[in-house]
């Protein structure tokens, strides 16, 4: 397809970038870290979201390629911007399916934070349930590894997917990330009630909790009240490049 060979095109000719968004202690609005969004510099459409090209990358073996680019482009960011603020950041890091799949993930994974210099502690690994149900039960000890190794694994989008409760069972996380569905409208009984479950669960399994999408001041306010320690959303940054998320930590450059 049209899409297909313009996205070799792209990968080839480096038109794919990272933009950033920032996480927030919901105690006292300090940035915490970023997650890292891949978008397409297309050079007659400008930026697109990887939601229309993702399915594509996968489809053509490019996730594998382009995924390992993420990482090590996240990594590589994430040292310099602790090495200049001297701050304890963190980087978050989706995670496509035929990457996680691969064999050899764990070594790129390795790889990346040894030649970026990155503490493990300061990756997160971004997961989805439609990351790990096409996956076996043989990579419980990859990410085993990673998590004893000090690298962060989020569930992310939690609580849309149907095994939830089987990934936490037989995965091992470090932190859940509400999916925004739930913290947009969290003035519905119900959402709040999924609210309410998702912080008690985090809890119980001694996991961190950030809430995604938060758009307004109640809606942090209210996750704060529920127990979630952390924010992501447009009301504290919608993904941006490097050079304005390092504008934002007040640094140069
Ligand atoms: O940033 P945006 O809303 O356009 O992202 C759309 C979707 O693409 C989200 O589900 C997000 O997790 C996913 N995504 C964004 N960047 C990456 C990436 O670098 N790798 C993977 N695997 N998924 C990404
Ligand atoms: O699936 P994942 O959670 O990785 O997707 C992250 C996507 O969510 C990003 O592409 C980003 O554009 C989008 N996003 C981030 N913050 C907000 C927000 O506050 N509201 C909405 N509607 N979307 C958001
Ligand atoms: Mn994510
Ligand atoms: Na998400």
């Amino acid at each position: 397809s049209a899409i297909s060979s313009g996205l070799r095109r792209a990968w080839e000719r480096g038109e794919f970038e990272l933009f950033y968004q920032p996480q927030v202690r919901l105690r006292d609005g300090e940035i915490t870290g970023a997650e890292a969004l891949i978008r397409w510099n297309h050079p007659e459409q400008g930026l697109l979201s990887p939601a229309a090209f993702i399915a594509v990358l996968e489809a053509d073996s490019l996730a594998i390629p382009v995924g390992e680019w993420v990482l090590r482009t996240a990594c590589g960011q994430a040292a310099t911007w602790r090495a200049a603020t001297g701050r304890n950041l963190r980087i978050g890091v989706n995670v496509f399916a035929s990457q996680f799949n691969a064999r050899g993930f764990v070594a790129t994974v390795d790889r990346a934070l040894s030649d970026s210099g990155l503490p493990p502690e300061a990756l997160e690994l971004e997961i989805t349930e439609k990351v790990m149900l096409h996956s076996d039960a043989a990579l419980t000890a990859p990410l085993q590894y990673l998590r004893t190794r000090g690298v962060g694994i989020a569930f992310d989008d939690f609580g849309t997917g149907f095994a939830s409760f089987s990934m936490l069972k037989h995965y091992p996380a470090s932190r859940l990330k509400i999916d925004r569905s739930f913290v947009g409208s969290g003035e519905s009984p119900h959402d709040l009630a999924i609210i309410e479950a998702v912080t008690r669960l985090a809890a119980g399994f001694n996991l961190g909790v950030i809430a995604e999408g938060v758009e307004t001041a109640e809606q942090a306010g209210r996750m704060r009240r529920q127990a979630c320690e952390e924010g992501q959303g447009f009301l504290f940054g919608q993904p941006m490049p490097a050079a304005a998320f390092a504008a934002l930590l007040e640094m140069p450059g």
